[in-house]
């Protein structure tokens, strides 16, 4: 499936493998079950690029593609979506700051990020503004040379954990024109963190709500002109939507190599069961949709990386097809394991309820249907 790739991406996917069967996959089962966010094995990872792909070279970044970077996050997540799910948002993160920050914000912030001695969260969700993102409330109140910011996000990956937050905040009028974006350090006074959140899935990182109670930062902590907030988040969405896609498909393909590793071992009616054709056509079918799905993500990283006007669509296309077909297709290896699928040990019902979650975040699936049909009627 890899023959349209170039050499060097070629090698991006072999040294992301290599690393991800030997740091993710052995411990990702544990890492669930014991609720661990493996900080030391992100530093890791950063040490092969990993923790600044689309930031540029000059700044200490990989200075990858979409195109290669969705190839990284599907072979992470062959070990472990919610790992790769988590460098995916820290990805995003580093792609924003570096791509609206100034001089001074990219040289403060991006070396860290690249090498992971910092982490990094993206917060706009809030209780009453999820989906409506533009109804956001938190409020960045200026004063002086300072905002001094307000409110309560929820759902944020990594928080707590984190030591940069990009926070979507209001200082302006009501609707997406009234937001502005900025970064909060985590030893900011007044900024704190609800409990981490029990989930049925990504319980390798945490979730918990960012509490901002007046929180005052310079204004140099502010992304992008006032009022370019909202635009910001959604452009790193874009991107970041991808990489959930990309996750889907690695956690996806993944499930289905295990399905037919464990249908050639399992013997029923005195043979294989991976003689019986009504099981091969199964995987036959799982192996068509990933395939499918990778290619629509493939063509949507491309039309962003050479900044088509349709790409945030294709981008919404992706995130809601491979997001299905990647929960749809492990949930069907679960089947093919009979009883043991259900099983943690075997590692199946983990990836469904990792998997399961992508339809949810970064925009619900109908939410991405949302924009493509805005796309389509001109709405
Ligand atoms: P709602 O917006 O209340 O939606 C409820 C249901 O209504 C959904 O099915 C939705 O699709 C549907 N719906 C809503 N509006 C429409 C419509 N117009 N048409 C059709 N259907 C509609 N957020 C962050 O900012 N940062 C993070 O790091 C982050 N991490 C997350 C991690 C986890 C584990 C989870 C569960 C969530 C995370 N989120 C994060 C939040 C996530 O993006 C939101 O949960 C998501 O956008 C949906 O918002 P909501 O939960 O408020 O659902
Ligand atoms: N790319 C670039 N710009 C975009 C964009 C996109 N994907 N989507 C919107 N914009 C721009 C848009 O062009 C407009 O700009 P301008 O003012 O110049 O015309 C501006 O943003 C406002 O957009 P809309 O008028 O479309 O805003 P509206 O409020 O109607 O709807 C919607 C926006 C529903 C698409 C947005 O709220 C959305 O994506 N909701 C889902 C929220 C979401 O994805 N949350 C994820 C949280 S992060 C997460 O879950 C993690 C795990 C990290």
């Amino acid at each position: 499936m890899t023959t349209t790739l170039t050499e060097d991406q070629l090698a991006i996917v072999e040294t992301t493998l290599d690393f991800t069967h030997e740091h993710l996959a052995p411990h990702a089962v544990d890492w669930d079950r014991d609720k661990h966010f493996p900080v030391d094995v992100l530093r890791k990872a950063a040490g092969l690029g990993l923790g600044g792909v689309y930031v540029r070279e000059e700044e200490g970044g990989a200075g990858l593609t979409r195109a290669d970077g969705v190839l990284i996050f599907e072979a992470l997540a062959t070990g472990c979506p919610s790992i790769a799910g988590y460098l995916s948002i820290h990805n995003m993160v580093g792609w924003m700051i570096d791509r609206y920050g100034d001089a001074s914000q990219r040289a403060r912030w991006l070396s860290a990020l690249c090498s992971m001695d910092a982490l990094g969260s993206y917060c706009l969700t809030e209780a009453s503004a999820g989906s409506d993102a533009a109804a956001l409330r938190t409020r960045a109140e200026r004063d002086g040379d300072s905002y001094v910011l307000t409110g309560v996000k929820q759902f944020i990956s990594g928080a707590g954990a984190s030591h940069l937050y990009i926070v979507m905040a209001r200082t302006g009028e009501d609707g997406p024109g009234g937001v502005s974006a900025f970064v909060v350090e985590k030893d900011d006074p007044g900024l704190s963190f609800g409990a981490n959140e029990k989930k049925m899935g990504w319980n390798a990182q945490p979730t918990r709500q960012v509490i901002l109670d007046g929180v005052r930062v310079p204004a140099s902590r502010r992304l992008g002109a006032e009022g370019e907030g909202f635009r910001i988040a959604m452009s790193g969405l874009n991107g970041g939507r991808l990489g959930i896609a990309a996750c889907s498909l690695g956690g996806g393909q993944d499930a289905l190599r295990r399905s037919l590793a464990y249908l050639a071992d399992r013997e029923a009616f005195g043979s294989p069961l991976l003689d019986a054709q009504a099981l091969q056509f199964r995987l036959a079918d799982m192996a068509t949709e990933l395939t499918a799905a990778r290619a629509l993500v493939r063509q949507a990283a491309e039309a962003l990386d050479r900044g088509d006007p349709q790409a945030p669509q294709l981008c919404a296309m992706a995130k809601r097809f491979a997001t299905d077909t990647g929960y749809s297709v492990a949930d069907r290896a679960l089947q093919l394991h009979g009883g043991y699928g259900y099983l943690s040990e075997y590692g199946i019902e983990k990836i469904v309820r990792d998997l399961r979650v992508h339809q949810i975040l970064e925009g619900t699936n109908e939410i991405m249907r949302l924009i493509v049909a805005r796309g389509l009627t001109g709405a």
